[in-house]
């Protein structure tokens, strides 16, 4: 049977939700033994298998680039007939109800470029396995619902290798003849393989401890290169803060002895959770004040909480299948914006968290990647591990805790975690839950789950003076996606006020529950019109059109007592006027310049929200109010405005950059906040054209004792053309050279730079030689930021298309999941023109022609000209 070999060139076959079917065989149980090796490591797998139901179909486990070297079944090596591999599917026939099946296979960690599987990284050792990365080690039903008990045993020089991890708690070791050494790993919670995981390397330990609620201690460990011990000690403040605040909030209680963290320099995304030892990319792990910026602290605490926080929601409860992915993933990240709020700021956690939904998300909910929350088919799972699945999957379980309140809600999550504890569940269980612990209906509110696309919800308040009554109308429509022509509709909870203007006071906050297409609702006692403030705190993910005027909005920016729904008033006045003034119609900026001046001079507010509130809307965001995209116009009505409002306010700014001068670096909210508020104002006034801007910016760059204030100077001066530029550039490189994470920044700012030679800036940076395609966090410095540079990528010569183009196709060749997340920016292209389409739809026809195309990017290009 070996000879039936298939290869499998065909159109990548697409997998289907309903198509779901219980594993044929399950594995209690499995040993690993790995003789480790750079260029050839040998893998040796027991397992024990057993049949699952009544049935006669053989074992299928399976492989992705392996080849067996032996095959045995109850200790009997098996003949090349009685196996044979189905497109890297190794296929045994048996007939007993239970086997033990070992395999042999010999992989290659230098030469794996996908970072998928065992793979090197700096002299390390390190596994990736979600999604389907188990497959590239051994032989195994690599599906999230097989679970087994992972006994794990290393063996490597000790030199090289001096540190062996692998998950769970380490049981036994010792030194072998040769100069090598050995480990085993047990790991005693049943788990999925794609959270298997191993480490072997020459580490440094920053060690701490942690006594848990039921005065447990557990050791922790974070791992790093001995030079980067100095930088640890924000993400071990964070793994710290993020157990006992896991235990505070949810009750959850961390369940082994041991929790180590290794940092890697080569990894496709953010971080992995895999139990009792995670494995992080470095700039997630990383911080200190010469080299991270406030942003870069704040993600590592946010990464390293969420991380952790899968050790309940994901790894204890996981997944049936990968399309119940935003079961962890939205639960978690949920879990994580909710505890970087409680760390710092309630406002502007959600400020921030608002604004990456609406850039990424609702971008891909508007275009030809639509899907919904839990999908209903992929050709690679990898290509769903998207702003959807995580983000808006959030602001599900963000309506469902707001619809039950948090008591209902934590009692919900109580019974969700005892009831599928251990086991591989779904969404709807999930749901299920949140209804009985909850006492309520959620049937309507499952199409959240169901449909793709955000849902427009039209607002218009009128007023009956002799009633005195005020009526609400709401009206949505969920616009159609991707094998989705018509929605039902929803079920939207959104948060109410209405404003007395004479009073500035509202009689309380209402939570209305808009259910059908088209809804009324009415308010007694208002003998003036009062003014709305709606979706307050982003209390659904939709997007609210309404019919309030500019001063309806100043009103708000100024009045609302709820953060978000202030920042939203400013933030929809600054639209008006930039859309109008984009449109050509006359606009009143003073009003804008108003509301600016007022926020920003406010001694009650947090300088963390003034921040936030007095900075212009994105260039992609005013794209995104435009029935077609006009990038020129954007940014030529958005710099004439913001350098407006520099020129207006240029004292103001001048007053709050010198006032914000911190005399000695702190982490505190009101360090951070004031370097934020530091930062904006440095910047209009820059863009105010004063004179002395750009050397001002030049002395803040020169003096800064922090990497905030430094970058956010570079940034600024990187957008115009002075003698500062150039001179901030080259110290910048020459200081940070040899330092991967911090080189990054360098290629990411002048990537996003609002400078008029960015496309051939960045033509210049894909030649230098500190660029390369092997690591991703370089990639994305450079193209991924390109890409969301909306002036530049979209010049209208086309040149950005073919820089990105011309990345993706080599890319695919060395590392497919990290092409293919550059692909959906050129599948926008029907939001605009016809000439920047025809080029941008041109470019993602020259990658589906590159013979040999990965699944990854084949799957995301081709829908994307669908
Ligand atoms: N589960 C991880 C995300 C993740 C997924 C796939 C990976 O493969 C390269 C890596 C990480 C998380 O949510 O953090
Ligand atoms: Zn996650």
């Amino acid at each position: 049977m070996a000879d039936m070999q298939s290869t499998n060139a065909a159109a990548p076959a697409i997998i289907r939700r309903l198509d779901y079917r219980p594993p044929d065989w399950l594995v209690p149980d499995i040993a690993l033994d790995f003789d480790l090796d750079a260029s050839a490591t040998q893998v040796h797998a027991v397992l024990s298998i057993v049949r699952n139901g009544t049935h006669d179909r053989p074992l299928r486990l399976e492989g992705d680039g392996l080849l067996p070297v032996e095959v045995k079944v109850d200790g009997r090596t098996l003949g090349p007939e009685e196996w044979a591999l189905d497109g890297g599917t190794l296929v045994v026939p048996l007939n007993g109800q239970s086997h033990q099946v070992e395999t042999r296979v010999e992989v290659a960690p230098d030469s794996n470029s996908k970072l998928m599987g065992l793979y090197a990284s700096g002299g390390l050792l390190c596994t990736q396995c979600e999604a389907e990365g188990f497959r590239r080690i051994t032989f195994f039903p690599d599906r999230p619902d097989v679970l087994s008990r992972y006994t794990v045993r290393m063996e490597a020089d000790k030199s090289r290798y001096p540190v062996l991890l692998a998950n769970g708690d380490p049981v036994e070791k010792g030194d072998l003849p040769g100069g090598r050494h050995w480990a085993r790993w047990t790991d005693p919670f049943p788990k999925p393989c794609y959270l298997f995981a191993l480490v072997a390397g020459d580490l440094a330990c920053n060690a701490d401890r942690f006594v848990t609620m039921s005065g447990r201690e557990v050791a922790l460990g974070i791992w790093v290169r001995e030079a980067d011990l100095p930088r640890t000690a924000h993400a071990m403040k964070a793994l710290k803060d993020s157990m006992a605040w896991d235990e505070r909030v949810y009750g959850r209680e961390y369940d082994l002895d041991v929790f180590n963290i290794v940092a890697v320099a080569d990894f496709n995304f953010g971080a992995m959770e895999n139990k009792g030892l995670n494995i992080f990319n470095s700039r997630y792990i990383l911080a200190d004040p010469e080299t991270a910026t406030d942003l870069d602290y704040d993600g590592v605490e946010g990464v390293v909480a969420h991380e952790y926080f899968h050790n309940w929601s994901g790894n204890r409860v996981t997944c049936r299948d990968w399309f119940q992915l935003s079961l962890k993933e939205g639960f978690t990240v949920f879990r994580d914006q909710s505890f970087s709020a409680d760390m710092g700021s309630h406002a502007v956690k959600r400020i921030e968290d608002v604004r990456i939904l609406r850039a990424a998300q609702f971008q891909e909910d508007s275009g030809p990647l639509a899907h919904p929350v839990r999908p209903e088919s992929y050709m690679e799972i990898s290509n769903f591990y998207t702003a959807t699945i995580y983000n808006k999957g959030a602001e599900l379980i963000r309506m469902m805790a707001l619809m039950l309140g948090w008591e209902r809600f934590r009692a919900s999550t109580d019974l969700y975690f005892e009831s599928h504890d251990g086991q591989a569940a779904t969404c709807e269980d999930f749901v299920r839950a949140m209804e009985e612990g909850g006492g309520i209906d959620l049937s309507q509110f499952r199409l959240w789950y169901e449909q793709a696309g955000t849902p427009h919800v039209r607002a218009m308040l009128s007023h009956d003076p002799a009633t005195g009554t005020a009526e609400l109308l709401l009206e949505q429509a969920v616009p159609p996606t991707p094998g989705q022509p018509d929605k039902k509709p929803m079920a939207i909870p959104m948060r109410v006020a209405l404003f007395d203007p004479a009073s500035g006071r509202h009689q309380g906050d209402q939570l209305l529950m808009l259910t059908q297409a088209k809804q009324s609702f009415r308010f007694e006692g208002f003998s003036s019109a009062p003014i709305l403030s709606i979706n307050r705190g982003f209390s659904a993910p939709v997007i609210v059109e309404t019919n309030r005027s500019q001063a309806d909005l100043a009103f708000l920016s100024a009045h609302d007592d709820d953060p978000f729904a202030r920042y939203e008033a400013m933030q929809q006045l600054m639209v008006n006027v930039l859309i109008g003034r984009i449109g050509g119609q006359a606009v009143d900026e003073d009003a804008v310049i108003a509301a600016i001046r007022d926020t920003a001079t406010d001694p009650q507010l947090d300088p963390a929200f003034v921040a936030e509130t007095i900075r212009l809307p994105s260039e992609a965001y005013l794209g995104d109010q435009m029935p077609v995209v006009d990038p020129d116009a954007i940014h030529a009505a958005r710099d004439a405005l913001q350098q407006r409002i520099g020129e207006a306010l240029e004292p103001l700014w001048r007053d709050i950059h010198a006032g914000t001068k911190a005399n000695a670096f702190s982490l505190s909210p009101a360090a951070k906040g004031a370097r934020k508020l530091r930062n904006i104002a440095l910047h209009y006034l820059v863009a105010s054209g004063a004179q002395d801007g750009p050397q001002i910016a030049f002395a803040q760059f020169h003096e800064a004792d922090n990497m905030t204030e430094r970058q956010a100077a570079l940034a600024t001066l990187a957008n115009g053309a002075s003698d500062e530029r150039e001179a901030a550039l080259d110290i910048f490189y020459n200081r940070y050279r040899d330092d991967a994470l911090t080189l990054d920044k360098w290629f990411q700012t002048q990537a996003f730079a609002f400078h008029p030679n960015t496309v051939q800036l960045v033509a210049d940076l894909r030649e230098h030689k500190d660029f390369t395609l092997a690591n991703p966090n370089r990639v994305r410095s450079l193209f991924g930021a390109f890409a969301g540079n909306q002036w530049a990528f979209h010049h209208r010569s086309g040149e950005g298309y073919r820089l990105v183009a011309d990345c993706i196709i080599a890319l695919d060749k060395i590392n497919p999941q990290t092409a293919a997340r550059l692909v959906p920016p050129l599948g926008r292209w029907r939001r605009f023109d016809e000439a920047r389409a025809a080029m941008m739809r041109a470019a993602l026809q020259r990658v589906l022609a590159e013979p040999g195309l990965s699944r990854d990017v084949t799957e995301q290009a081709s829908k994307s000209l669908e």
